[in-house]
């Protein structure tokens, strides 16, 4: 009586081979190697590289991510290997499996694990974003919106993010308000984008600095980073925003903070005439103002070229 009764009490037991078992010491070498591979060898080559302190923390973040998935994702497929191999289907056996309703231990665990693992990336993940105590790191990259909760530590320096159908031009209220379709940044310091846009919604986005910023008009969003390496990274249009989406791109140029601010004084005097004819550095701008300027600036015979606005016309809309 004493054995029918903790059958009935557990209709999963079954005598042979401890599968658990089994399945967990295929399953964990596996893991290890996947885990290590994913981290130290793998890991260092993960997008978007470790140019800016952003694109390093996401690059972290990646790594994270892959070694936590990766023992899952190892442990359904040896599962389904091991079902495959095991309990196949035998010639000549036609009786049914045992009749399971549930297992208490294993729902118990596999919903304690999920909710560790998924608790424990929320928790990360808030804290990866904010980057408490790093304070290159605000925001991770990302646009914060024109009130940005974290900010890094002392004073940025400033570049306006201008997007328009099809180009992206860049203004320094640092110096003068100059603003120009060439993108320079100094190395090792902070930077905050002021991301904006004059007529659609665009997306500012610097993959290798791991930025990313909405550029809506009327809006200014605020995005930060500090850059680590000297080079150049791409610069790209990361909402379809017209005919010419896919030509809207440029390149960045990061360098030396002497010779950054060797450049920004030179174009700050070279452009002083035109920096004059534009708008007051604001944080948005006004698209009918925008049009007025444009009206004035063909009226006055100048089209098309650095440091100003382009005309409706320039380059042709459809
Ligand atoms: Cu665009």
């Amino acid at each position: 009586m004493a054995a029918s009764s903790a059958e009935a009490a557990s209709p999963t037991a079954r005598t042979g081979p401890n599968h658990g078992l089994r399945i967990f010491l295929i399953w964990l070498p596996i893991a290890v190697i996947a885990d290590w591979l994913l981290y130290f060898v793998y890991g260092p080559h993960m997008p978007p590289g470790t140019m800016s302190t952003s694109a390093a923390s996401q690059q972290f973040d990646i790594k994270v991510m892959s070694v936590l998935a990766a023992p899952v994702f190892a442990f359904v497929v040896v599962y389904a290997g091991y079902a495959f191999i095991v309990w196949r289907h035998r010639e000549g056996d036609d009786t049914d499996g045992p009749p399971i309703y549930g297992h208490a231990r294993i729902q118990a665990t596999w919903i304690t694990i999920s909710a560790v693992i998924v608790l424990c990336l929320a928790a990360f993940g808030t804290y990866e974003l904010g980057a408490f105590g790093q304070s290159s790191l605000a925001g991770a990259g990302a646009g914060e919106g024109p009130s940005p909760i974290w900010k890094p530590n002392g004073t940025p320096l400033q570049i306006q993010v201008i997007a328009q159908q099809w180009r992206f031009t860049y203004r320094y209220p640092q110096y003068g308000g100059f603003e120009t379709t060439a993108l320079y940044l100094p190395v090792g310091q902070p930077i905050q984008f002021n991301v904006t846009s004059i007529d659609v919604i665009h997306d500012f986005w610097a993959y290798q600095l791991g930025v990313k910023a909405d550029a809506n008009p009327g809006v200014n969003n605020i995005a930060y980073t500090t850059v680590e390496h000297t080079g150049t990274f791409e610069v790209r249009c990361d909402e379809l925003c017209g005919l010419w989406h896919g030509a809207m791109f440029n390149q960045g140029n990061v360098v030396s903070v002497a010779a950054f601010q060797a450049w920004a004084h030179k174009t700050e005097i070279k452009l002083a005439s035109v920096t004059k004819m534009l708008p007051a550095y604001a944080t948005s701008y006004d698209p009918t103002t925008i049009a007025q300027l444009n009206k004035a600036m063909v009226k006055a015979g100048i089209a098309g070229a650095n440091g100003y606005y382009y005309p409706p016309q320039d380059p042709v809309q459809p």
